[in-house]
């Protein structure tokens, strides 16, 4: 891993009682979102962005740079799971007292992070995890919420998890949580280890209405129905198998 990166050139301002918080962008192949993803994070007041560059083939770290982030890259492609593992360590060790992991394909906004870190504060959760099916208007494709909603079932039968959506990449984190949870699978997985230590520490979660904007771009670059098939089947074996 290397860096680059103004990380110290411009601290921006979320005042969540002065908590300083780090917002953690996995990217793989995020050229044409990238910029406008850190610029609209930067606009709504947030200085602290740490993209993960996991072995891009195109200009991802060039672009998330130029426009404001601090660069973390993986000199080969990892995963998902691994490139947020690498933000959360690079944000821990710069203080974070909260991390908030975004995606880089401009499916995410950076006004549901308001409600995101207000949950932690005002509700005392250690864990807020964003949900596409909380909101009226959620314009998630059917067969990716029959997915998402068929992990939730794994997650309440399993783990005693109780949440809507089984795969969202937009959450907050306490330093307290973000330290004791360990992603160990480097890829798509890492959502279940994520619900797993929730279990296993007795973390406090909650559930917070986030809108998942789905555009052609999301959804030709996107996971496949095959891969979240893949996912899902795998929560049920590791669960199953133990
Ligand atoms: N670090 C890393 N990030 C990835 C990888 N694949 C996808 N991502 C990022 O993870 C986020 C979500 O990925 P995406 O494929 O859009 O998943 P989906 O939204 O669930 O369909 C985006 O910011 C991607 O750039 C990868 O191999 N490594
Ligand atoms: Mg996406």
């Amino acid at each position: 891993m290397d860096r680059h990166g103004p990380h110290n050139l411009w601290r921006g301002a979320y005042d969540a009682g002065m908590k300083k918080t780090y917002i953690v962008i996995p990217a793989y192949n995020e050229e044409k979102k990238i910029g406008d993803v850190i610029r609209g994070l930067r606009g709504a007041g947030y200085g602290n962005i740490v993209v993960v560059d996991d072995g891009s083939m195109d200009k991802t770290a060039r672009v998330a740079e130029r426009a404001g982030a601090t660069v973390l890259r993986h000199i080969i492609n990892r995963g998902q799971g691994a490139g947020l593992k690498t933000g959360i360590e690079f944000a821990l060790r710069e203080c974070a007292d909260y991390i908030v992991t975004f995606d880089a394909d401009g499916q995410h906004s950076p006004s549901s992070i308001k409600p995101l870190l207000a949950a932690l504060s005002n509700q005392k959760a250690e864990v807020a995890l964003g949900s596409r099916f909380l909101t009226k208007d959620s314009n998630t494709p059917f067969v990716r919420a029959i997915f998402l909603r068929g992990g939730a079932l794994i997650f309440r039968l399993f783990y005693g998890v109780n949440l809507t959506d089984s795969h969202n990449g937009l959450r907050a984190l306490t330093r307290k949580a973000a330290n004791s949870i360990d992603i160990i699978c480097d890829d798509m997985a890492h959502a279940s280890e994520i619900v797993e230590e929730i279990a296993r520490d007795r973390l406090k979660y909650v559930e917070v209405p986030v809108t998942i904007t789905y555009s052609d771009y999301s959804k030709a670059k996107g996971q496949s129905t095959l891969n979240s098939f893949r996912i899902l089947w795998r929560m049920l074996l590791n669960k199953l198998l133990r």
